[in-house]
């Protein structure tokens, strides 16, 4: 056990991944009784509840400090989590039903977008979360809200008894499984305490005997023990400006952004899936491989890109299109190659390396 290293050992990892705070609110003093903030936050539930999240847990901060000093790993208890106040932790689901997933056309083949990536959910929850409080009349400055941030999201969601850790490394919420994403907030309000214990202090304990996810991952990126090694898992090297190793290279296929294969076999994903009004950010299932490499070329990738959770603040456009790349070698569509040849010249060694490989790849392709 060792809750208490250096904060900056736990936002080392953060720094490369997409991050979004958005919002640091100010504490403003307690303004209720105990008793007051129990019903504002009964009704701020509600009113998430109405909004689409499917749980929703709270507990008071000092009590997020002990219980994530129970929990193993190198990792620090950032700052942010030791003033007073109550934290709230919620699931936004992230699929929807009957939708499909490749909406490539004869001589026009498209790369895959995994559900989460598919809309902005990240932002559409900390909107909804600001909806709520000015609903019941409260200034989103006295709260902090967030979701995909520098805060360590699963621990604090399990802690707060939201869900559990699946061996797939994910948090699971029995009733909804493990596609959702998660947001919370850190409001100014003192409640007695937590609406509910952790559900277990054991990734995979709710597991039984199954390992699908593990043998569902096609680069042997999960131990069985809920960890993952970020070396070999495709979603991690989907964001980086590199080129990748021959064998996970292979093992692509063709995912333009995000993997889901560690999920797909889930037995906790057989849920039935919440209905839910539109999302901003619609990037859609699938999109057009062609369609970025001309793109890239022309400079204007942002435009097909602006407003949705690949808004490419965290990303740079090179790597989305050298996924276009790597998916058009897996599509193995020869009519690629022209959209794909300029790439051999670019500047950028990650985008003319990979270029060189797919070339190779689709010509010998029948
Ligand atoms: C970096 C990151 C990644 C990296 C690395 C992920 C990893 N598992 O290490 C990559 C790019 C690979 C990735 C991939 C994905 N990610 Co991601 N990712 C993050 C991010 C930004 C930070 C994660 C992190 O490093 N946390 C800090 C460490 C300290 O926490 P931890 O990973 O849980 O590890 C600790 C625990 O395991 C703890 N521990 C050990 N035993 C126990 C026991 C108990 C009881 C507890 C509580 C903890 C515990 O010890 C570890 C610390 O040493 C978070 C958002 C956030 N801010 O949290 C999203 C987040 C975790 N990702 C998310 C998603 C959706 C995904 C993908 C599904 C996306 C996709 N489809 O491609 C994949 C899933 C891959 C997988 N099987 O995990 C969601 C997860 C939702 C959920 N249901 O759990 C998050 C929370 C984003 C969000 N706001 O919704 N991700
Ligand atoms: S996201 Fe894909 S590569 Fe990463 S652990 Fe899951 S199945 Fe494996
Ligand atoms: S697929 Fe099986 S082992 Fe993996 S998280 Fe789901 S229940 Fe657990």
């Amino acid at each position: 056990m060792n809750g208490r290293l250096k904060v900056s050992a736990f936002l080392a990892p953060l720094r490369t991944c997409f991050t979004e705070v958005y919002q640091w609110g100010y504490y403003n003093s307690m303004r209720h009784a105990p008793g007051q903030d129990e019903s504002f936050l009964a009704r701020l539930k509600e009113a998430l509840e109405t909004r689409g999240f499917y749980e929703i847990r709270t507990l008071p901060l000092k009590e997020v400090r002990l219980r994530l000093e129970e929990i193993p790993g190198d990792w620090g208890i950032p700052p942010a989590l030791t003033g007073r106040g109550t934290l709230l932790m919620a699931a936004f689901p992230y699929t929807r039903p009957g939708e499909g997933s490749d909406a490539s056309q004869p001589g026009d083949p498209h790369g895959l977008i995994a559900p989460f990536a598919r809309r902005h959910y990240y932002q559409e929850a900390v909107t909804r979360m600001k909806g709520c409080l000015m609903d019941l009349g409260r200034q989103d400055k006295d709260v902090r809200l967030f979701s995909n941030s520098r805060l360590p999201e699963k621990p604090l969601a399990a802690a707060a008894g939201l869900g559990f850790y699946g061996r797939n490394g994910l948090l699971i919420v029995p009733g909804l499984g493990s596609r959702f994403i998660l947001a919370g907030m850190m409001l100014p309000l003192s409640i007695g305490e937590a609406s509910h214990p952790p559900l277990t202090d054991e990734p995979g304990a709710f597991c039984g005997s199954c390992r699908l996810c593990i043998d569902a991952c096609p680069t042997g990126a999960l131990d069985g023990f809920g960890n993952l090694d970020k070396n070999r898992c495709l979603q991690a090297w989907a964001t980086e400006d590199t080129v990748l190793p021959d064998t996970l290279k292979n093992l692509w296929g063709k995912r333009l952004y995000g993997c889901e294969a560690c999920q797909e076999p889930c037995p906790y994903n057989n849920a039935p899936i919440p209905d839910d009004p539109p999302i901003t950010g619609e990037l859609g299932s699938s999109v057009s491989i062609r369609l970025i490499l001309e793109k890239g070329r022309e400079g204007s990738l942002k435009s097909i890109l602006k407003g949705t959770a690949l808004g490419m603040a965290w990303m740079k456009p090179e790597v989305f299109i050298r996924n276009a790349l790597l998916s058009a070698a897996s599509a193995g569509e020869k009519a690629l190659s022209d959209a794909a040849r300029p790439y051999l010249h670019h500047k950028n060694r990650t985008l003319s390396e990979t270029a060189r490989q797919v070339m190779a790849a689709l010509d010998s392709s029948d």
